[in-house]
C-alpha cells in the first residue's frame, strides 16, 4: 500500500491529485503545517520536515514533480506517463521540472515575504518581484497551449497535474486574476476533472477525520 504525508493543498497536493487519477488504493497521512514546527515527530518520517512524501515499500520520495513521474511511469505508462520513445517525452520531463523549479519556486518567495514572516521580516518588494518572476514564467504554458488543449504528448498527463499545482498555489496567493484567458481557461479544464475534485474532497475528509486543521497550507498566516 502506497502511503502519501501530505498537508492540505501543499504541493503534496500533486500526487494526491495523480493517485486519484490513477484510481490506485493509498492511504493518506495528513499533518498539520508546517510540520517542522508543529508536528516535530513528523521529522523521524522526513528529516528534511517537508510534504510530500511518498512510501511505496522501500520506495521513499521527497520531491512532488518526481513521485509525479514515479507514479505516472509505474501505473500508467503511454497515458499518463510519456515514455522514452514517444517523441514528447523531452518536453514532458521538461515541465515535470519547471513545474516546482520555475513555477512553484517564485511563489514560494511570495507567500513567504508577503504573507508568513512578520513584521520588520516582511519584504514587499521581494514578494512584487517573484510575483512578476512567476507571471512572466507563465509564458512558456501560454504558448504551448495556444495549440493545444494539453502541455504534452496532444493528452492529459502528469505534466499537467505537476504544472496544474503551481496554478492552484497561484489561486491561494490571489495571483489567478493575473492569469491570460488561455491560462484561466486551461486551469478550468484542470479543475473539471473529477479526479482533481475527488482529491480536494478527499484532503478535507481525511484532515477532519485525522484532526487536522483544514485550512489550506497557502492560506496560513501568522
Ligand atoms: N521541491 C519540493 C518542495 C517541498 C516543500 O518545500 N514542501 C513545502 C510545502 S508546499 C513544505 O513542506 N514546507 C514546510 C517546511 O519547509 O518546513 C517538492 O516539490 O516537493
Amino acid at each position: 500500500m502506497i502511503t502519501l504525508h501530505h498537508c492540505v493543498s501543499a504541493r503534496s497536493f500533486r500526487p494526491l491529485w495523480l493517485l486519484e487519477e490513477l484510481g490506485l488504493p493509498y492511504e493518506l497521512r495528513m499533518w498539520p503545517f508546517p510540520p517542522r514546527a508543529v508536528a516535530r515527530h513528523y521529522l523521524e518520517e522526513n528529516p528534511l520536515g517537508t510534504v510530500p512524501l511518498l512510501v511505496d515499500g522501500h520506495v521513499r520520495l521527497t520531491e512532488s514533480a518526481a513521485i509525479c513521474q514515479y507514479l505516472a511511469a509505474r501505473h500508467s505508462p503511454g497515458e499518463l506517463d510519456v515514455t522514452v520513445d514517444e517523441a514528447h517525452f523531452g518536453a514532458y520531463l521538461n515541465w515535470l521540472h519547471m513545474s516546482d523549479a520555475t513555477l512553484t519556486f517564485p511563489q514560494t518567495l511570495v507567500l513567504r515575504y508577503r504573507h508568513f514572516e512578520i513584521g520588520e521580516r516582511l519584504q514587499p518588494q521581494v514578494a512584487e518581484d517573484y510575483e512578476r518572476w512567476f507571471l512572466a514564467r507563465l509564458r512558456a504554458v501560454e504558448s504551448t497551449l495556444a495549440t493545444a488543449d494539453f502541455l504534452c504528448a496532444m493528452r492529459f498527463t502528469a505534466a499537467d497535474v505537476a504544472v496544474g499545482y503551481a496554478l492552484l498555489l497561484a489561486e491561494h496567493l490571489g495571483l489567478a486574476e493575473q492569469f491570460t484567458p488561455r491560462i484561466q481557461a486551461y486551469w478550468s479544464r484542470l479543475q473539471d476533472r473529477p479526479a482533481f475534485q475527488r482529491a480536494i474532497a478527499r484532503q478535507l475528509q481525511a484532515a477532519h477525520e485525522q484532526a487536522v486543521p483544514l485550512t489550506p497550507a497557502p492560506d496560513i498566516r501568522p
